[in-house]
């Protein structure tokens, strides 16, 4: 049988790059992008696009009978900052969307699910440097708190019903082509705008703030390798710490400072703070490397050095 892959949520940060892959991978027609609107024009001008809500079974399940789709990529959701403001929206959009695919895939109606997690699974009492995969798991956030639920649930779904879920831990994601909405790692994205445009950026995290990172082609290239892996190599059915970077506000800036002299940065954190010092500083993803081969190919220079090329030119 053809893959056939549906994206729901293809026109956010992560959604707009995926679909680009996929398509280039399996053909434009092979790869159904949805969203709640159509955001993106790359998304919804170079092959099928469906407007649906993620949260409305119905439509989900008609445009996967629709399509025949086989593989369900779950890119919906309301990340950290934006769900504390909204936290029963938040809670019903990112568990109500998982219901709906883990039962779709239970009664047969699709094979594969990739649904996302994120290091805001992890919470303050966790180990914060090289976070193991299994470790004290209390988060204190509304989307921490659904991300884990939601992990929880895509193994029971895979050990009760032999649901083929995979998912991976997202860190913050960082990318020039589509910006990120909602979250605390945001402003790893905003500093290079801000670099190019102003020479300046505030940043809403203090100076010393580790967070784990990762620029976006090594998380679209992680989330094609789970996916495509033989399902025997997917051993966690929960959810794959994954690594690539880990750094701070002040030291970003010193990268960007290489390429711009003049970039200053200042510090004046908000909400966010609490919400990113509750999470790992650095994390051990050696479960993912060893089980279905995980290896990041971008370290923080060349990132930078990708980022300010390419804005430069997107922003002329
Ligand atoms: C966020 O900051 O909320 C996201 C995440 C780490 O999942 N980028």
């Amino acid at each position: 049988m053809n893959t056939k892959i549906l994206i729901i949520g293809a026109c956010g940060q992560i959604g707009s790059e995926l679909t680009a892959k996929l398509r280039e991978i399996y053909g434009l027609n092979n790869v159904i992008a949805s969203d709640i609107r159509k955001g993106e024009q790359k998304v919804f001008e170079t092959g099928p696009f469906e407007q649906i809500d993620a949260m409305d079974f119905n439509q989900v399940a008609s445009v996967i009978e629709k399509y025949q789709v086989t593989d369900v990529y779950l890119m919906a959701a309301l990340l950290s900052a934006t769900a504390e403001k909204n936290p029963a929206f938040a809670w019903d959009l990112n568990m109500n969307s998982l219901f709906h695919v883990l039962n779709l895939a239970k009664e047969g109606k699709i094979k594969k699910i990739f649904w996302p997690s994120s290091i805001a699974v992890f919470g303050p009492t966790t180990p914060r440097i090289d976070t193991p995969q299994f470790t004290v798991m209390e988060p204190s956030t509304v989307y921490g708190i659904s991300k884990q639920a939601g992990e929880r649930w895509c193994e029971y779904y895979f050990n009760k019903f032999g649901v083929d879920v995979r998912s991976i831990r997202y860190p913050g994601l960082i990318s020039w082509t589509t910006a990120p909405g909602g979250g605390t790692t945001d402003y790893a994205v905003d500093i290079y705008y801000k670099a190019i445009e102003d020479k300046k950026y505030t940043c809403f995290l203090s100076e010393n703030t580790a967070l784990p990172m990762m620029y976006m082609d090594d998380a679209i290239k992680a989330t094609v390798a789970i996916m495509q892996a033989p399902a025997e190599q997917i051993k966690i059915r929960s959810s794959y710490n994954l690594s690539a970077l880990s750094f701070t506000p002040a030291e970003i800036a010193t990268s960007i400072k290489t390429h711009i002299p003049e970039f200053t940065i200042a510090y004046d954190p908000d909400f966010r703070q609490a919400i990113a010092d509750s999470w790992p500083a650095s994390i051990d993803d050696s479960r993912a490397r060893e089980d279905w081969g995980w290896k990041n190919d971008f370290d923080m220079e060349k990132m930078t050095e990708t980022m300010l090329t390419n804005l430069t030119a997107k922003l002329q």
